[in-house]
């Protein structure tokens, strides 16, 4: 697969000039992570809301907002967290977007980026991360069971992330605290609510449930409240407008 070539590549060079003991002497790395699954169990907006400049899918969504406005913005809106993309090649994020939202927000905030590598997790928590997502598509059982116990020691929150009744059998594990349904398709890019409709009933309830992508409605989230999710990871929609926190709002109020 050839973002996790890209990803291997990456951290291999960004291992080599960030040694981990620098991660782990920065200020953040001490700070203690508010929780965003406890945020989604006792919110009533369920909101989890991105920073996304572009996507492979839609290529440009929204170049001309600052990160740190859009934080200010979604975080007064009361969204219950905020995803903040840090891949360059296909997403056009940074690590810098993540510690930017940090510097001006107190909500959770989640790391939305391929992680592969513990590495990666250390950066996360070091740049004020609270939340990692692991893609279930990417990973082996194994390796989602090594990243999600580092996580967990990092005081971090994990959603792990699935597209069917496959990864999902694959990856259920104490270690997790969200489960994620994406409803975009990898390979055909197409959107479908469906997706996270017929898995509901197939997640223990032990976990929060978040329902992701294509979301762009208020009838859709009551919708999926109604199947039982608690989460909502809505980008696009919000990021398309030049007031993504105000965008936000009004599937709050
Ligand atoms: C947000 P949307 O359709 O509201 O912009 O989707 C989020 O779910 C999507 O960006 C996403 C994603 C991912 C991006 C879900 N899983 C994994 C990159 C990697």
């Amino acid at each position: 697969d050839k973002i996790v070539a890209d990803k291997r590549k990456e951290v291999a060079l960004r291992k080599s000039l960030i040694p981990v003991k620098q991660l782990e002497s920065s200020v953040l790395f001490g700070r203690k992570s508010p929780s965003l699954a406890e945020a989604l169990r006792s919110s009533s907006s369920g909101i989890i809301a991105e920073h996304k400049r572009r996507s492979p899918s839609k290529s440009v969504i929204n170049q001309g907002l600052n990160v740190q406005d859009v934080a200010k913005g979604y975080e007064e809106a009361g969204v219950c967290g905020m995803s903040v993309l840090t891949d360059g090649k296909y997403f056009g994020g940074s690590l810098d977007d993540l510690l930017l939202a940090r510097t001006v927000a107190n909500i959770p905030l989640l790391r939305k980026e391929f992680i592969i590598d513990a590495y990666q997790i250390l950066e996360a928590k070091a740049h004020g991360a609270d939340v990692i997502l692991l893609i279930a598509a990417i990973l082996s059982r194994d390796e989602i069971k090594t990243l999600s116990e580092t996580a967990k020691n990092l005081g971090l929150d994990v959603l792990l992330e699935v597209h069917n009744e496959k990864e999902l059998q694959k990856s259920i594990m104490p270690s997790l605290d969200m489960l994620g349904v994406n409803n975009r398709n990898l390979k055909t890019f197409e959107v479908s609510l469906e997706t996270s409709k017929s898995l509901f009933t197939q997640i223990p309830d032990d976990f929060v449930k978040v329902s992701e992508s294509g979301i762009s409605s208020v009838a859709a989230i009551q919708e999926l409240r109604q199947y039982g999710y608690q989460g909502f990871l809505i980008g696009e929609n919000f990021m398309k407008t030049d007031n993504p926190g105000a965008h936000a709002s009004e599937f709050i109020k």
